[in-house]
């Protein structure tokens, strides 16, 4: 029989679990015990016992591992001795220490066309993957490849291309700082800013309207700033789920006297009541309710929200002179007052009402609580940043906080909560698909190649060009961008498209198994794994939520002998690509990552004495202007700016979708299927509605539904959807991502930052 002359055609799409959907009560406490349980169960399960209790002893320990899981910051001073971790701490070093590993036998057993129809959660639990694999042109399985093989066909391909802007280069959120370094020091110098990252679908919104209008892209506050606060309000962002640790700050901030508001058109478990399995007896540990007033607010109706707050504090403000807003603040540091009042003194505080959703005396209250309080942080995650006004909802908040001066003081300030742990790390050292002039200065006057100095692609500009055929090579550090990307099939026609995709990647994704003509996997080591090269053992570094960056140490044995770090793939994929006419010297970087460090000490700054700040145990603060009122936007000022309540019409007979984590994923990778927040066990093809919605829509529970986006007038099916009736506003559905990407066409983004708008898609309904 003839060999066929492409690759079998997977699909993209998740196979479902084969479902056994429960619908259970909704818990209304986070954590706790139960939570504990859920973690260890994992370790137990996926981990040897031993190596599950000495990893989790270091997990977020001083000169420890740096916990794989969100950018949570660790306390500053006093950290738990044994126990500085939650339960999503526990499942991702269980997931990625399995003691399974997949090596060639297992890919030989199976073909790519067989291991499409596992589930995602199936591909997740196959093990950590051994040695690096091909599946050449035409084939049906991966097969080994050695290293150097590898090295040599990315570098040919690579050369091979018309120009450097053929080839892109994705980062996800997990990479070390000194991997993300070296990936975009080799991209530059190889000639392309084609540097899309996982934080182009995250918070890129946030740090559009945060250099704008503050002069710095990331948030003001320290941990100590929630303990310190007298009220945070947290919008469109479910900690007790995403930021399990961020639960003892606010039960600080609580014993301290301070008072929550939460923002979220679903009562969120976490948002509502936790239990603090690290704290048994102090003031939540009996599920005291954690927020003191919950605003369920409708899908991106935060923008009119924040108005009528504002409006009703500028109310009692021109009643009450210089009792309500900080003069001083506002005179000394901000330009634009004038402007922003004007524009909303023409607001209609019943039109805001309505348009937001929530209740005018619930409003009131708020706007109660925000005018007695001076120390006021918000924080907010991806209910707020995926819109495609998710900039201007973040420039909204800032409005508020500079009305209120409520930044830049102890207390106070921006907190926009990071997702992967490392994801704001990999922007500081240079990970961005635009240029920036500075950092291009300098690695041109550090290594003496010249950067390209026009904008490469973001993640959605990549899928399109994918799409359209413009790209050859598509190479990853990490990540799932298949799956994580709008619009799967689009993203799937462009990866088949290209000539070569290779992935460093420490588990199996869906990505590998929907790739380009030649497909290859770099399997390398994970962060709880010891890493030594030739000048003896190394670590890596990471910044946090609050831009602490500390060191991170690995302690296990590496799953596999035929593993290499992430550092060690690219500087050898640096050597075979650009050969002796390179200006970096990779193998010193390689063989001691002090001189990666070094040289990023050299070219991005605030990293001052990196080498020796970094070994300190809880390591260094970056500068932050916003933190002390240095307001480095181009006027000096921070900004007020105008943003208008959007006012997108719904065509009828389609509702608004929003995307969901469960506390069992992280991201594209499933620790398990249940949801026990939401009360949804064995399943992840579910879609939570409004009971009135289900009656008009003659729906029932459980009952399974199509899901069809068609308002751009492309045909997107997500088939085989549970309905879930659920405390949701009407007119609002809600289902889980990564599943529900199918349904996000690729321009519906943030205007600014083309942050997907994945929070508010259109969708209509097929019984
Ligand atoms: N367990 C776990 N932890 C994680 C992750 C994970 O997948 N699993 N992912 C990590 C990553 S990369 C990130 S970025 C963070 C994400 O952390 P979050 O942003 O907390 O995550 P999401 O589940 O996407 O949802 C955000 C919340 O926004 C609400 N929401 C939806 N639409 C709107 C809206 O229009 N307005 C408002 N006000 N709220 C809305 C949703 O109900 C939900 O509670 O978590 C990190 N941590
Ligand atoms: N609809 C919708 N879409 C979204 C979102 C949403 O809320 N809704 N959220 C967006 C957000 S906030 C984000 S951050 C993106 C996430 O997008 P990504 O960062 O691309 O996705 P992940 O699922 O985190 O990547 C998981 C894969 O990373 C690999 N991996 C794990 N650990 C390591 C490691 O140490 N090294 C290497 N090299 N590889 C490793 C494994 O192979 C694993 O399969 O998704 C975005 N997409
Ligand atoms: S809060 Fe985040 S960083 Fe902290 S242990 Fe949990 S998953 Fe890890
Ligand atoms: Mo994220």
């Amino acid at each position: 029989m003839p060999a066929p002359d492409k690759n079998p055609e997977t699909s993209a799409l998740s196979p479902h679990e084969n479902e056994n959907l429960k619908i259970t009560d909704i818990s209304q406490k986070a954590a706790g015990i139960p939570g504990v349980v859920a973690g260890l169960k994992d370790v137990v399960t996926y981990m040897k016992p031993m190596e599950g209790l000495r990893t989790s002893l270091k997990l977020n320990q001083k000169l420890g591992i740096d916990c794989p899981g969100c950018a949570w910051p660790d306390p500053d001073h006093d950290r738990s001795n044994y126990f500085e971790y939650c339960e999503n701490g526990l499942k991702a070093i269980a997931e990625e220490a399995q003691k399974n590993t997949i090596d060639s036998n297992f890919f030989a057993q199976h073909s790519v066309e067989e291991l499409s129809t596992w589930t995602d959660f199936q591909l997740g639990k196959a093990g950590r993957i051994a040695e690096p694999m091909i599946l050449r042109e035409g084939a049906t399985h991966y097969e080994p490849i050695s290293w150097d093989e590898a090295f040599a066909l990315i570098g040919a391909e690579l050369r091979a291309q018309n120009s450097p802007d053929e080839a892109v280069f994705y980062t996800s959120g997990r990479a070390s700082n000194e991997a993300a370094y070296l990936f975009q020091l080799f991209a530059r110098e190889f000639g392309t800013n084609n540097l899309p990252d996982c934080s182009n679908m995250c918070h890129e919104s946030t740090g559009y309207a945060l250099s704008k209008t503050l002069g710095i892209g990331k948030g003001s506050v320290t941990l100590q700033d929630l303990h310190e606060a007298e009220l945070i309000m947290i919008i469109g962002q479910n900690p007790g789920t995403n930021h399990p640790r961020m639960m003892s700050a606010l039960e600080k901030c609580k014993e301290n006297g301070g008072k929550i508001i939460a923002v979220n058109p679903l009562p969120e478990a976490g948002l509502m009541n936790f239990i603090n399995p690290q704290r048994p007896g102090k003031i939540l540990s009996r599920g005291t309710t954690l927020s003191d007033l919950y605003l369920p607010v409708q899908i991106n109706g935060d923008i009119a929200l924040l108005k009528a707050l504002m409006l009703q504090l500028w109310h009692k403000e021109k009643n009450n002179p210089g009792t309500v807003f900080d003069w001083d603040f506002i005179q000394e540091y901000t330009e634009g007052y004038e402007n922003f009042i004007q524009s909303l003194s023409k607001y209609d505080f019943t039109t805001l009402v309505e348009a937001c959703g929530v209740a005018r005396k619930d409003i009131l209250e708020a706007a109660d609580m925000l005018l007695r309080s001076e120390k006021i942080v918000i924080c907010w995650a991806m209910g707020i940043t995926q819109h495609e006004n998710g900039s201007e909802n973040v420039q909204e908040i800032v409005n508020l906080l500079l009305l209120k001066g409520a930044i830049g003081k102890p207390g106070a300030g921006t907190c926009p909560v990071r997702g992967h742990s490392n994801v704001q790390g990999d922007r500081t050292v240079g990970v961005w698909d635009k240029v920036k002039p500075e950092l291009m200065d300098k690695l041109e006057a550090h290594f003496g190649f010249q950067p390209p100095r026009e904008n490469g692609y973001a993640s959605v500009d990549a899928v399109k060009a994918m799409a359209e055929g413009k790209v050859r090579v598509f190479f990853s550090l990490g990540g799932n961008f298949l799956k994580a990307t709008p619009d799967t099939e689009l993203c799937a026609e462009g990866m088949r498209q290209c000539a070569l995709t290779a992935i460093i990647s420490t588990k199996l994704n869906r990505n590998h198994l929907v790739g380009g003509k030649t497909a290859l996997i770099l399997p390398c080591l994970g962060r709880t794994e010891l890493d030594n090269q030739e000048e003896g053992e190394q670590f890596v570094s990471t910044e946090n939520s609050t831009g602490v960056v500390q060191m991170s140490k690995g302690i296990l044995e590496p799953c596999s002998n035929n593993l290499l770090s992430e550092p060690a793939i690219i500087s050898r994929l640096a050597e075979a690509t650009l050969g002796s006419s390179s200006k970096v010297d990779w193998a010193a970087m390689r063989h001691n990552y002090d001189n990666i460090r070094h040289a990023i000490q050299q070219t991005v700054s605030g990293f001052d004495d990196y080498n020796e700040r970094v070994r300190e145990p809880g390591g260094f603060y970056l500068p932050n202007g916003a933190r002390v009122r240095e307001f480095h936007t181009d006027t000096g000022k921070a900004k007020f700016t105008v943003n208008e309540v959007p006012g997108r019409a719904i065509p009828d007979g389609y509702f608004m979708l929003t995307s969901l984590r469960s506390h069992d994923q992280f991201n594209t990778t499933l620790y398990g299927l249940n949801d026990r927040y939401r009360g949804i066990k064995n399943s992840r093809h579910v879609v939570f509605m409004n009971r009135e919605d289900m009656t008009a829509l003659g729906l029932k529970e459980s009952q399974q539904i199509t899901l069809i986006n068609d308002s751009d007038g492309k045909m997107r099916r997500l088939e085989g959807m549970s309905v879930v009736p659920y405390d949701i506003p009407q007119g609002a559905f809600a289902a889980y991502f990564p599943e529900m990407n199918v349904l996000v066409p690729i321009d519906s983004h943030d205007k600014y930052s083309k942050t997907p708008a994945s929070k508010r898609v259109l969708v209509r309904v097929e019984a």
